[in-house]
């Protein structure tokens, strides 16, 4: 059992004691615990496995070094066995309503007797939830239109998260002998955001071989169905994954055909139909009268070009423009983490990050980027210690320091990752701000204000001649918060007009902007920028989330800002 499946049980512990009104104390040591377990270098099963104390390691109490010793010797938890005797698993959905909480959900449970997401549904159009002490009208409105994310979070999983999955499944799967080719397809491939459940397509000879062997993968807990040359598991008691298996000269067109998009294929089809040829799973076939004469299918390359098409990227494959673009010989030369040449956006020890100023710019080498930029965020972010003006200059003090020490060309900016205030002041004072290479703005109070209101604080934002870039500009949480209500025309218009640039935050919990705004902001000729927003030097590894969602929305290498040299760079925003 991995660090992260034992953090997850922890976590689960919590929140099913939550409803049993145990004491805070022992809820929080487990949600501690599952927090620094996450984050471990060492693994605790290998750990468990060499018998060392594990209450020796930092953050780690009695209560949670016994738990994780039985998760990893039994594979479970007795006490949370018996809790689910009592509380229903489906009490859990409800802590993923945006606004709900341990407590209140523990309360619509006990006195509403709800035990799951439809029924919350059902009290709150009822009226009955904000009845009860704690809540009113307003909380009931706002937990019924979370509804849908929770729903939404237990259907779909961040693309992060099934990357994980097909990383521990392929190294699973290669090691069968009777699998030949492997690969992943459907909406994981095309790199969505979020994803339904995983395709795996493997060739082989002896189907029966391939698929004995995917039965053994240590985290199915049931098996939905299984045929002849397909089968379907379930994960976690939760995720689904589909296997196909087929012969060798299928794979292009089994590839071609599950990695989808549904609506890309339906273009496909009729293409092959236009040019007197058929085209299923199994390959492209010409039609001769009655005969069907089997053409090409080995590789996807051979599909698309049988068909007289390109064998297009598959994070194009959305049926949005890439047809147009192929029929014009247009299509993008999409951009590659490869390109990158600078981070724009990261936190150091000085607010929440974990890591120094020269620890970042360390591992930023270390990775092949040639500069950075330090954007903490200022004071009114009290939580994550934000720097006033004052420290600021410090700060930037100490880079240029930094900087003229250097025995490389590696170059780090002075930034700051400023609040917009509620009132639609900038956090830090003008006269402070000018002294910056580049200044980030930043909406994190107030994400709940009316749709002018939050706009004009934006827009404003964009209008003020030191900032450079507002990040994450609409602040979505996939799975956990929509974005504020937000005139995104009216944000385009103010930057194409004051020479503004926007990011895409890499965050795979972030990926903000989305690849359709960002598309439309490609359009409207606004420099992207794409950043890690990393709090700790692995938070550069994010970058490639980023990309993906990049490349579906057509960026090239010249669309995104932070591709060019630094001097360039300057020159963009107007510092050189
Ligand atoms: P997901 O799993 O909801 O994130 O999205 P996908 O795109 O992975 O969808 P999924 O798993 O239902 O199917 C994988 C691909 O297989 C899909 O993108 C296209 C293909 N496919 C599945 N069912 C059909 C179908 O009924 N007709 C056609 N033309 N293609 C299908
Ligand atoms: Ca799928
Ligand atoms: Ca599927
Ligand atoms: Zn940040």
């Amino acid at each position: 059992m991995d660090n992260e499946k034992i953090a997850k049980v922890l976590g689960q512990l919590a929140d099913l004691l939550e409803f049993t009104g145990a004491n805070a104390f022992r809820l929080r040591a487990y949600r501690n615990g599952a927090r620094k377990i996450k984050e471990l270098p060492e693994s605790i099963s290998s750990l468990v496995d060499q018998k060392s104390d594990l209450v020796k390691l930092d953050g780690i109490g009695k209560s949670v070094a016994e738990k994780c010793i039985e998760l990893c010797e039994t594979g479970k938890l007795k006490q949370m066995d018996e809790l689910l005797e009592e509380i229903p698993s489906t009490v859990l959905d409800l802590l993923n309503v945006p606004k709900m909480g341990p407590k209140k959900a523990a309360a619509v449970f006990h006195e509403l007797g709800v035990e799951n997401l439809e029924q919350l549904k059902a009290a709150c159009e009822a009226g009955e939830v904000s009845q009860l002490s704690g809540f009113g009208k307003k909380t009931e409105q706002a937990i019924l239109d979370g509804i849908a994310i929770a729903v939404a979070a237990n259907e779909r999983i961040l693309w992060s998260a099934a990357d994980k999955i097909v990383t521990k499944l392929r190294s699973h799967m290669q090691n069968c002998t009777a699998v030949g080719g492997l690969e992943f397809a459907g909406s994981y491939r095309r790199g969505k955001e979020t994803v339904g459940d995983l395709d795996m397509l493997a060739t082989s000879t002896d189907a029966t071989a391939v698929m004995d062997h995917f039965a053994e993968f240590e985290d199915i807990t049931s098996t939905i169905v299984r045929g002849d040359t397909k089968m379907s598991v379930r994960l976690d008691d939760e995720f689904q994954v589909d296997l196909r298996v087929v012969p060798e000269e299928s794979f292009g067109a089994a590839l071609q055909y599950f990695t989808g998009s549904k609506e890309h294929n339906v273009q496909v089809r009729s293409k092959a139909k236009q040019l007197g040829l058929k085209i299923n799973e199994w390959g492209v076939y010409k039609i001769d009268g009655e005969t069907e004469q089997w053409v090409a299918g080995t590789t996807e390359a051979d599909v698309y070009k049988t068909l007289s098409l390109p064998c297009f990227e598959p994070e194009l494959r959305e049926s949005r423009q890439e047809f147009d673009w192929a029929e014009l010989d247009q299509l993008p030369d999409l951009i590659t983490v490869e390109d990158m040449r600078g981070d724009l956006h990261m936190h150091t020890t000085a607010s929440d990050g974990r890591a120094s100023i020269r620890e970042m710019a360390d591992a930023a080498r270390q990775r092949g980027l040639e500069y950075i930029a330090i954007t903490d965020h200022s004071k009114r972010v009290t939580m994550a210690n934000g720097l006033d003006g004052q420290r600021l200059l410090a700060q930037w003090k100490e880079i240029d320091a930094i900087n003229a020490a250097a025995e490389d060309d590696f170059v780090i900016l002075k930034g700051v990752e400023c609040d917009i205030l509620e009132n639609g002041d900038m956090d830090i004072e003008d006269d402070v701000l000018q002294h910056a290479d580049w200044v980030i703005a930043s909406v994190h109070y107030g994400q709940n204000q009316p749709r002018q209101q939050i706009t004009d604080r934006i827009v404003g934002a964009i209008a003020n001649p030191n900032i450079t870039m507002v990040a994450h500009p609409t602040g979505r949480l996939l799975n956990k918060r929509e974005a504020y209500e937000l005139d995104l025309n009216a944000v385009f218009q103010a930057a194409v007009e004051h020479g503004k640039l926007l990011e895409l935050n890499a965050n795979p919990i972030r990926l903000d902007l989305k690849d359709t705004y960002l598309a439309a902001a490609k359009r409207n000729g606004i420099p992207i920028v794409i950043n890690t927003d990393s709090h700790r030097p692995a938070g550069f590894a994010d970058m490639r989330f980023g990309i993906k969602q990049a490349r579906r929305a057509g960026l090239t290498k010249s669309d995104v800002a932070n591709t060019k040299k630094v001097n360039q760079l300057l020159k963009l925003i107007g510092k050189a």
